[in-house]
């Protein structure tokens, strides 16, 4: 499927940054099965394009990034049903995490349960002031089940996360900032620009460092000190066989600007 023909969500592309929009603003960007399909092939297609340095996902509109998962398509499900489209939700959310360029969610209002998730699957996250930040699934008798119980704690630590999540209680982007969920907090209106900008000072830096510093990061955080250590080791070892390196390291030494070519 082409990204032009996705119904629930909007891709563009502008100055080698991938924009993913959720676009479903009768469910205000609720993540029913096909909006989840068409979120894994909007992510597939811009993860695979050579001309896309890092991606933004962002929410249609001034009202919600993403409410959560669709509740009405999930009232009816059997527990092999929701058991499934767990899964399903969880491979979409660890494909964006797994992504070898930088993603930014760009929340511009409600990021709830599996919007929420969503967020916490990107690599950083801006929020307009009128973003809300909330897991309210205890609310509805079930628990987050894209990634929350998982990634959450790992952000923002597990005595944070059990609060929020046991609360099931919404958080505005301030307090998402204090505790340490929310990057940065900008205006509204401002939110794309300071996205697109945070975008542009990662795409002036060597995007295999940045590739293989992502890939270290994430290793890093799923497993002991030493052995993340070793990793690093690894992909700096990578980092020194490209020509991006030696112009990087030349360009300091010539005391000009690097023209790195990604190679
Ligand atoms: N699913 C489906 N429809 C939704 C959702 C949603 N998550 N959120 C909002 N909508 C719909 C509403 O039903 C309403 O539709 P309609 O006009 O047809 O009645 C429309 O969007 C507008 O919503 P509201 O009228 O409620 O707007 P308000 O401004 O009054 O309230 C809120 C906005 C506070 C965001 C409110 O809509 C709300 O609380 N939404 C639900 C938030 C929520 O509980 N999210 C978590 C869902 S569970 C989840 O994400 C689990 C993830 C993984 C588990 C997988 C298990 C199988």
């Amino acid at each position: 499927m082409e990204p032009t023909e996705l119904k629930n969500i909007l891709v563009e592309k502008e100055n080698n940054i991938g924009i993913i929009s959720m676009n479903r603003p009768k469910a205000l960007n609720a993540l029913n099965s096909e909006t989840l399909s068409e979120l894994r092939t909007a992510v597939f297609t811009l993860g695979n394009d050579p001309d896309v340095g890092v991606i933004i996902i962002t929410g249609s509109g001034e009202k919600a990034f993403v409410a959560g998962a669709d509740i009405k398509e999930m009232k009816d499900m059997t527990p092999m049903e929701a058991r499934h489209f767990m899964h399903f939700g969880q491979s979409v959310f660890s494909d964006i995490d797994n992504l070898p360029k930088p993603t930014i969610a760009a929340v511009n209002g409600f990021a709830l349960g599996g919007g929420c998730e969503l967020a916490l699957s990107c690599d950083m996250i801006l929020a307009s002031e009128s973003a809300k930040f909330g897991l309210p699934e205890v609310t509805l008798g079930i628990h987050p089940g894209f990634g929350g119980t998982q990634r959450l704690p790992r952000l923002i630590g597990s005595a944070k996360a059990k609060e929020l999540i046991f609360t099931g209680q919404m958080i505005d982007a301030k307090e998402a900032e204090r505790i340490g969920l929310v990057n940065k907090v900008v205006s509204q209106e401002s939110l794309m620009d300071e996205a697109k900008g945070l975008a542009q000072k990662i795409l002036k830096n060597g995007q295999i460092a940045i590739r293989l510093v992502k890939s270290a990061i994430n290793a890093g955080l799923n497993v002991p000190l030493e052995k993340g250590l070793a990793y690093e080791a690894e992909t700096q070892g990578l980092a020194f066989a490209t020509e991006d390196k030696n112009e990087g390291l030349n360009a300091f030494l010539e005391k000009r600007k690097p023209n790195f070519n990604n190679r």
